[in-house]
């Protein structure tokens, strides 16, 4: 995950970067909170990133490391337990791992083993938690999954989202200016640290009458995924929010999530106030706000300026420059930049490369170019075309900005099902044979990625005909009765996906790209019984189970 609605800071705009090369990174202990005990005294993890998500995967390590445990950036002997994220299975698991055996010193444990451990502050058995081999998904039955359908769901009173004063709101402030300063233990408040443990995020919403007052009431206190995003409000204040974002960036490069968070929180909740802000006291009052942002607000007014974002240096542009390799997070350009280097060319000739970095630094123009959506149909055209001759009755759908009208696209999302629920078997290795044969296809950056039954493939493309540039595709293949869910996920945008699955979770639900599953039971956040998929032959189903009103793709560009 990484920190959303923050790509405003700077001109070229960074896309998720879900395989960052972690090789060799060592883990440094982590700045962002004190030592707080010694859970994990004694427990070396190497926690294996897929799935679980960068962000959520620093979180995890900073927990351990902070609370006596060590961490191993890459699976070794020296590994008492190996984490990995509720949907890798251990067949998958081996072979991210690229081993068929785990020695018996080696627990193999689900991520929820440690979001438990961290929760209730004890170091917690792992059975109920560890992959055995032969182990099988709870919730994937033999048979494949049940599908029941409910004429009614009961519906539990909207939970109220967290509180926005609960926490201080700018921890940057409440230290000195060095980063590797501890920001203070509650600066993040409780309901953050396990939104971000468990992957979800809330969106804000009033915790009294004031912040109707002072916010948008048309988006503040409801679920963005039960609005339009036509109704997103204009931004009268982006003088401001333009700088908080690029501070919020700086910290999502240096790896500080929590000032991140912090700082994103601000810029949202500055992004709905319906006029230009005027004074100290009136950013004071908007939730959100506490005195030391006011005092960045005020001084940002006043200046124009944010002497805070001087602080940093040559770095920052440097880091932009380096994570704007398709692969490259926070991690690789730190030890980067600790190594020396400043340029792509001194990346180019003395990093370590892996194979996807080196395809990510060949194209690094044409990734950050976004294309036409002209260009994004051809593309779209090109794979239905090799996928209507393997079987004509294939379903194509491109998904992500495409399908959500945006102008242009940063790559193109393509999925493909087949209605009879049978077909889609054998489907994926066959369409990418037959582009990569014409030429189509020009490297792999992620050439086969098993999720449960779905299959993903990311890599590049080129259309035929002088000048053309490179671009990134992915191909997703899914059963039907996951088509839905798929249709939802793959469309995006990612805020709105993350408020439909917070909205589920206060429902007693869940949702995935693969099904919405209801009768789920959590315990302080950790999904304890995963309950069973609903059936949902189309996007509207997901929506009308969820009680919120439709919402075209267009209308979800949150
Ligand atoms: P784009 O024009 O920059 O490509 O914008 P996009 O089409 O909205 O973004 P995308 O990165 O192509 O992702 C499309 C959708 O796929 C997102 O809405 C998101 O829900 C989902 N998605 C993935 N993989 C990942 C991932 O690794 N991280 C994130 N954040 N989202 C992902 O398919
Ligand atoms: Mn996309
Ligand atoms: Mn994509």
């Amino acid at each position: 995950m990484e920190t959303h609605g923050i790509t405003k800071a700077f001109p070229k705009v960074k896309r998720h970067r879900p395989h960052e090369s972690k090789d060799a990174v060592p883990v440094k202990k982590a700045p962002a909170l004190p030592i707080t005990g010694n859970v994990f005294q004694g427990v070396c993890v190497h926690i294996v990133p897929a799935g679980i998500g960068n962000a959520r995967c620093d979180i995890f390590q900073q927990q351990i490391v902070q609370n006596g445990g060590q961490v191993e950036a890459a699976y070794g002997p020296r590994c008492t337990h190996v984490v990995v994220d509720e949907s890798v299975d251990r067949e998958r698991a081996s072979r991210l791992l690229k081993t068929e055996t785990f020695p018996p010193t080696v627990q193999l444990v689900k991520c929820t083993w440690l979001s438990a451990c961290i929760s209730e502050k004890i170091l917690l058995s792992t059975d109920d938690y560890r992959l055995y081999p032969c182990d099988r998904p709870e919730d994937t039955p033999a048979e494949g999954p049940k599908q029941i359908v409910v004429s009614h769901i009961p519906v539990p009173k909207e939970t109220q989202p967290p509180d926005h004063k609960s926490a201080p709101d700018d921890p940057a402030d409440m230290v000195p200016e060095t980063q590797d300063e501890p920001i203070e233990e509650d600066a993040v408040s409780q309901n953050d640290l396990e939104a971000l443990i468990n992957g979800v995020t809330y969106d804000p919403g009033p915790s009294d009458d004031s912040q109707c007052v002072s916010g948008n009431p048309r988006v503040l206190g409801k679920w963005v995924c039960a609005q339009s995003s036509r109704t997103k409000s204009k931004n009268h204040n982006d003088h401001i929010t333009d700088k908080l974002e690029q501070l919020a960036k700086v910290y999502t490069h240096t790896g500080d999530k929590w000032r991140a968070l912090s700082y994103s929180k601000a810029v949202n909740a500055l992004k709905s106030y319906h006029k230009p802000i005027s004074s100290y006291e009136e950013a004071f009052k908007i939730p959100g706000i506490g005195k030391n942002m006011a005092n960045k607000i005020v001084e940002i007014m006043e200046s124009g300026h944010l002497r805070k974002l001087d602080h940093f240096g040559e770095a920052v542009p440097v880091f932009e420059l380096f994570t704007n390799i398709w692969g490259v997070g926070a991690k690789t350009a730190q030890l980067w930049y600790q190594q020396g280097f400043r340029t792509l060319e001194d990346i180019r000739t003395k990093a370590t490369l892996t194979h996807t970095l080196r395809i990510g630094l060949k194209h690094y123009d044409d990734f950050l170019d976004r294309m036409p959506r002209s260009e994004a149909a051809a593309i779209e055209k090109t794979v239905r075309v090799a996928a209507h001759s393997v079987n004509p009755g294939l379903l194509v759908v491109t998904c992500g900005s495409y399908r959500r009208g945006k102008p242009t696209c940063g790559d193109v999302d393509v999925l493909i099902t087949h209605p009879d629920g049978q077909s889609h078997k054998g489907v994926f290795t066959k369409v990418l044979q037959i582009l990569h044969q014409s030429g189509f296809l020009t490297e792999d950056l992620v050439s086969h990625e098993e999720n449960g039954e779905q299959k993903k493939y990311m890599g590049v493309c080129v259309l035929p005909g002088a000048g053309q540039r490179h671009r990134r595709l992915d191909v997703i293949v899914v059963p039907q009765n996951e088509f839905a869910c798929a249709l939802l996920y793959f469309t995006g945008s990612a805020h709105f996906n993350r408020s439909m699955r917070a909205l589920a979770k206060t429902k007693s639900m869940s949702l995935s790209e693969h099904s919405l599953n209801a009768g789920v039971v959590r315990n302080r956040g950790v999904k304890v019984v995963p309950g069973f998929p609903l059936s949902t032959p189309t996007e509207r189903a997901v929506f009308k189970l969820l009680g919120i009103p439709y919402r075209e793709p267009h209308e979800r560009d949150w």
